[in-house]
């Protein structure tokens, strides 16, 4: 890893009001399978396009079937120390938003208490028709089960060309922000990349955590490149040990 860019150790160290938005990449030391790249391939089929209606649409066992596969890989892994170092941030500053594109729960389960779930939650089953969800489901169905109203109940994420009900939320975290983390995402997916750029037209100095630049790295203030199990931690420990 690059040696930590003392600006960034000062800047977090003064934040007071800090967001991070996270991406695939903060759960991917846990073994959980990002979307894109070669690491992200599931069977013959490319993620991304089974995250579609038109997916669930054309073949609802196929789409049940893919979140199974995921529900049961999340279930099986424990959070890095990646979600750990931002729940350690979380503590350390009076004001943490974390915004996260995750859908597997790993930061709560490591801790994290102020938390905008951007894309839904794998373990959420909404109505494709009706979207009421169900809470009465245990975590894996083998198969899409159906709505009172009669429509196949679907998994609680957002999918492409869907709007995206928290991202208002995540706006209204924004304003104030001192420090704005952007943490393994490939940043090509919107509105979720807009929050970073929002965010340092309104004056927070923004760092990116990747193991390689993305579309936004030039436009940043920092970019720190190394896995972020490893980069956070030392980020945490430059800062506050
Ligand atoms: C590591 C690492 C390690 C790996 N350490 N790093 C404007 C322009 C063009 C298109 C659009 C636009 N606005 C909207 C669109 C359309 C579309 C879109 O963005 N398309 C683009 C692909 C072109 N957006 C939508 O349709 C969205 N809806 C919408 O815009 O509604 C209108 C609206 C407008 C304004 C406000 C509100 C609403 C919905 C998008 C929904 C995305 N859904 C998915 C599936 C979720 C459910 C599920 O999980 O199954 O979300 S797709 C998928 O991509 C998932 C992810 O959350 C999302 C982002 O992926 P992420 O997290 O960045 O993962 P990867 O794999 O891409 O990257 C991993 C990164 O980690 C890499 O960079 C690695 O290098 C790095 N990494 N290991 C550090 N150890």
């Amino acid at each position: 890893m690059a040696e930590l860019d003392q600006d960034l150790v000062d800047a977090l160290r003064k934040a007071r009001k800090i967001a991070v938005l996270s991406g695939a990449g903060l759960s991917a030391e846990s073994g959980v399978p990002t979307f894109r790249g070669p690491e992200g391939l599931w069977k013959n089929h490319d993620p991304t396009e089974l995250a579609t209606a038109e997916a669930f649409r054309r073949d609802p066992a196929l789409v049940w079937e893919f979140y199974n596969w995921r529900r049961e890989k999340v279930l099986s892994v424990e959070p890095n120390g990646a979600h750990r170092a931002l729940v350690d941030i979380e503590a350390r500053v009076s004001e943490c938003t974390h915004i996260t594109q995750n859908v597997d729960g790993l930061s709560q389960r490591a801790g994290a208490r102020r938390l905008i779930e951007l894309h839904g939650n794998l373990f959420a089953t909404i109505c494709f028709d009706c979207r009421r969800p169900r809470t009465d489901l245990p975590e894996i169905v083998p198969h899409p089960s159906y709505c009172e109203c009669g429509g196949l109940m679907r998994p609680g994420v957002v999918w492409f060309g869907e709007s995206v009900p928290a991202f208002e939320t995540a706006l209204a975290a924004l304003p104030g922000t001192d420090l704005f983390l952007v943490v393994g995402t490939s940043a090509l997916v919107q509105p979720a990349a807009s929050l970073a750029m929002i965010a340092k037209q309104s004056g927070a100095h923004v760092a990116e955590f990747n193991l390689e630049p993305t579309p936004l790295t030039a436009s940043l203030d920092f970019a720190v490149h190394g896995p972020v199990g490893t980069t956070l931690p030392a980020l945490m420990a430059a800062a506050f040990h």
